[in-house]
């Protein structure tokens, strides 16, 4: 981001702190429903879902060790990181061993699976299967299309996904017990779907000592919609919320002792992020093309203001994020260095981001810039590549050098391959060409869509697609020439970087202002200094207050989109080593050339000038001209 936007943001985040209260004696009736806190933060409300192997998990209710593949219960606290209901209105809660839970999740062909681990002093269930938000239960909310609508799933009848609860014994809340069929519309109205240890959906829990212990497992075709062709599977991103009621026995139902005015003494929340109020389906349909690409809704806080209350524990839009891991045979491995504005609590697309390299196998580790330079020259030590996160302030990763004094790039001379999505650290870091002060210049670079007049008025429309150039690199493998990979317009990086760079694609379509760009080891930058290891510059723009005024979100990529991310950061690790081979076939009137592992260039001397030929491997030259033509392969590596 550019200083001045840093400031706004700073500005913004402040009023975001959340006030947690760790104390065990938690005043309910002061809690604000309204309020930001842990449950709204990004950071706080996304994870990374392992896939497993098949049946590997069993519903049993009992939570084997690592059969989660590994992943991190998350605790959820009242007074720590909860979101708690406003009622009913003597509603209670005595600490952690009243109520506080655990939950796991993992995938696998077929099932997401959501393993629980309760405290709670009194364990009761003695209401109806659709009544167990009156019992010991948890409740499930999903936004399986991610579309973020301010609804309420107990009244939309989502054809897929929805909300249910499952209570501690593993029984679940849309199923009709007597009946044995299908009973509340509220959970994949379209699906035909059956409870039961053979069925689409099975929970199996008990109490246990201190509390209660479930599990359960919900078929993914409970969740993928045929019109959508959504899998959940491969970086797959859900909406998800889970919640918890507590019922000890005090309330008007069978076993209660009747000194309460309900059964739920408490219910609270992992997640509930803001939403914009008022956007929902029928909202959009008032909308034409043209104002739905400009998410008006973002821009109107009189109609449609950024919202947290009780009935976004219950919507989309409040829910958090879950992202599937990748199949075993689609997972790529190494270490990533994330380099953030916060690694307490990352922002805008940083977490999505972040949760999307889990799921493809990488680790990562999140560091915060703007520290002594020390620190991130030693932080870079272990790792296989740096990411910088737009999120940034770009002089968190430059020092100042020289007499006169200029600011450089941290990394400079350090030898590990670096990516960077933040465009206004590019021009000190000499990638691109910029003004002799280091100014920021939009004729030179920067991020698409923006009001300074020094923007060329070509890079100020609002934009989805970019172009690749070089066909033949890894990075833009298995994609079309004109790539579109926002699913909403939004902004692109650009830059003007060195002759020696390889340009994957451009802003335009007559190749100006490259969006993504590569220096391999040993190319010169636009300064002439010489890279020791693969410097980056990626596309994946910021806010551009002229076309998309708001901060990116991993939910703007098209699938296109986060290919062409993960085959660079793929590319930049730089595992798929192939040695670049060559040969040329005469058999024909012209000649072809199959080769593979680089880019093919040619010269018309031995010892000229190549420069890239832009057809794919086998290329055939049916006419050749002049009299002689060389060919070479150059490695990507
Ligand atoms: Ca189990
Ligand atoms: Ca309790
Ligand atoms: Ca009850
Ligand atoms: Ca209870």
């Amino acid at each position: 981001m550019t200083a001045a936007q840093k400031n706004v943001l700073i500005a913004s985040t402040a009023t975001l702190l959340p006030c947690i209260a760790f104390s065990q004696a938690l005043d309910l009736a002061a809690v604000d429903p309204t309020a930001a806190g842990p449950w709204s933060e990004k950071a706080r409300t996304t994870l990374m879902v392992p896939k497993v192997a098949n049946d590997s998990i069993t519903a049993d209710g009992t939570l084997g060790l690592n059969e989660y593949g590994g992943f991190t219960g998350v605790t959820v606290t009242p007074g720590a990181n909860a979101w708690i209901l406003n009622w009913p209105e003597d509603r209670a809660w005595d600490g952690l061993k009243d109520s506080s839970f655990t939950f796991w999740l993992a995938h696998d062909d077929n099932y997401l699976y959501v393993g629980i681990k309760t405290q709670d002093d009194v364990v009761n269930s003695d209401d109806p299967n659709g009544n167990f938000w009156n019992d010991d239960a948890i409740e499930i909310v999903t936004d399986v299309l991610s579309d973020g609508f301010d609804n309420n799933t107990d009244l939309s009848k989502d054809p897929v996904g929805g909300h249910s609860y499952v209570n501690f014994q593993g029984r679940f809340s849309a199923w009709n017990e007597k009946a044995g069929a299908k009973g509340s519309p509220a959970w994949a109205n379209e699906v035909d779907w059956k409870y039961g240890s053979s069925g689409d959906v099975f929970g199996k829990g008990a109490g246990v000592a201190g509390g209660w212990q479930m599990e359960a497992r919900f078929h993914k075709r409970m969740f993928e919609s045929p019109t959508a062709g959504n899998k959940l599977r491969n970086g797959f991103r859900m909406g998800f919320n889970i919640g918890l009621d507590d019922d000890d026995r005090k309330g008007p139902g069978a076993n209660g002792n009747k000194t309460r005015s309900q059964d739920l003494e408490i219910q609270y929340f992992w997640a509930n992020r803001q939403r914009y109020k008022g956007f929902d389906a029928n909202y959009l349909g008032t909308l034409s093309a043209e104002e739905k690409a400009a998410q008006v809704w973002r821009t109107d806080p009189d109609n449609h203001p950024l919202v947290i209350d009780g009935m976004g524990r219950l919507s989309h839009g409040g829910t958090g994020e879950i992202i599937f891991g990748y199949d075993e045979n689609q997972k790529s491995s190494g270490k990533v260095l994330f380099v953030t504005s916060s690694s307490a609590s990352p922002i805008n697309s940083d977490p999505a981001l972040i949760a999307l390299l889990q799921a493809k196998g990488y680790s990562v580790t999140v560091f915060q810039a703007g520290g002594p330079p020390t620190e991130l020259r030693n932080a870079i030590v272990g790792h296989d590549v740096v990411f910088i996160s737009e999120t940034i302030g770009s002089g968190t990763v430059l020092e100042p050098i020289g007499d006169p004094v200029v600011q450089k790039f941290i990394l400079r001379d350090s030898n590990i391959p670096v990516i960077s999505a933040e465009a206004y650290m590019w021009d000190n870091a000499e990638w691109t060409e910029h003004p002799a002060d280091y100014s920021n210049e939009f004729s030179f670079f920067g991020n698409t869509g923006r009001t300074e007049d020094s923007q060329p008025a070509s890079l100020k429309d609002p934009v989805d697609s970019l172009y690749i150039r070089n066909v033949a690199h890894p990075i833009a493998k298995g994609l079309p020439a004109e790539a579109k990979v926002y699913s909403t317009p939004y902004s692109f990086n650009y830059g003007k970087p060195s002759a020696d760079a390889d340009v994957i694609a451009s802003t335009l379509s007559d190749g100006t202002y490259p969006t993504l760009f590569v220096y391999d080891k040993g190319d010169k930058l636009v300064d002439g200094s010489t890279v020791p290891n693969k410097r980056i510059g990626l596309f994946f723009g910021q806010a551009a207050s002229l076309v998309a005024n708001w901060a990116p979100e991993l939910g703007f990529l098209t699938e296109d989109g986060k290919t062409l991310l993960l085959n660079t950061i793929n590319y930049a690790i730089g595992q798929s080593t192939t040695l670049p081979k060559i040969a040329i076939d005469r058999s024909n009137a012209g000649f072809t050339i199959t080769y593979s592992g680089g880019t093919l260039q040619s010269a018309d001397s031995l010892n000229g000038t190549y420069s890239s030929e832009t057809g794919t491997s086998p290329l055939t030259i049916s006419s050749p001209t002049g009299p002689a033509r060389f060919y070479k392969v150059k490695s990507n590596q």
